[in-house]
């Protein structure tokens, strides 16, 4: 991003009105989706973060700006989900147990379902036996685990041992990410696989779903 343009602007300042007419208004001349997310609105969360560490931002403001990401997103992820092609397998996807982030999250199931899977959102605070019911329900290739804090990052390592514990660990791959979590992380808990953002997601989901089927 050169310059902070209204969008950055509207999201820092948690104008949900204007996030979401700013948005509309750039993707109607064209601009393409991901541009905004990556050039505009993620570098506007990120500021927001470095705000409210440095105690210049507290909750109430990280709450407006989360809902006017939320608003710009709602404009979004239809376009996101219309770019995909062949269906290329089933995800579960959740925040863990404990942590209320959910922007991430969003954004990566929008991705996976831009590259043409079945996505079913469990949203947040997602326990282990959510995710072992939906996963069997809906006979997913794939679970993906957020976590934003790392006071949550541990219900990751629940998850996958509860998933160990149903019998279950074998069907599934397991993806993690977030802010927090790291390659190290994911190979320490057995995970499958960790993706650093949404478009990773995709490259990364796509890889795992040809290892189940192979
Ligand atoms: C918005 C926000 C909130 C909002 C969340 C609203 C919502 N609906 O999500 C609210 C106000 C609720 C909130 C609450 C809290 N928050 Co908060 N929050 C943030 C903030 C500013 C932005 C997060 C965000 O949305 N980023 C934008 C998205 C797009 O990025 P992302 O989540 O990282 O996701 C990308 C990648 O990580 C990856 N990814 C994410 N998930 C997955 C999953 C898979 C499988 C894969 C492959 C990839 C992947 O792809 C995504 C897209 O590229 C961050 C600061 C920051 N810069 O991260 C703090 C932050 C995460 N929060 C923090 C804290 C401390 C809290 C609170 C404890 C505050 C409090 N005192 O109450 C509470 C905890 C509530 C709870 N139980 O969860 C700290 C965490 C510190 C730590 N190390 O643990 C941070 C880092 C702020 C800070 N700098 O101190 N928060």
């Amino acid at each position: 991003m050169s310059e902070p343009s209204e969008l950055y602007e509207a999201i820092l300042k948690g104008d949900h009105r204007s996030a979401a007419a700013t948005a509309r208004k750039w993707l109607d001349e064209g601009v393409a989706p991901m541009q905004l997310v990556t050039g505009h609105m993620i570098p506007a969360m990120d500021e927001v973060g470095r705000l409210f560490e440095c105690e210049d931002y507290f909750v109430p403001e990280l709450l407006l700006a989360a809902r006017a990401m939320k608003a710009a997103l709602e404009h979004i992820r239809p376009l996101l989900a219309a770019g995909g092609i062949e269906p290329a397998g089933r995800v579960v996807i959740g925040t863990v147990k404990g942590d209320l982030h959910d922007i991430g999250k969003n954004l990566v199931a929008a991705m996976l379902e831009g590259g043409g899977f079945e996505v079913t959102d469990l949203g947040a605070d997602v326990s282990p036996e959510r995710y072992i019911e939906a996963a069997s329900s809906k006979n997913a290739d794939l679970v993906c685990l957020s976590a934003l804090l790392t006071v949550t990052m541990p219900a990751m390592k629940t998850t996958i041992e509860a998933f160990r514990r149903a019998g279950a660990r074998d069907r599934v791959k397991i993806l993690i990410g977030g802010a927090p979590v790291t390659p190290q992380y994911a190979q320490e808990i057995g995970a499958d696989g960790y993706g650093e953002n949404a478009s990773t997601a995709v490259a990364l989901a796509r890889r795992m779903v040809k290892v189940v089927h192979a």
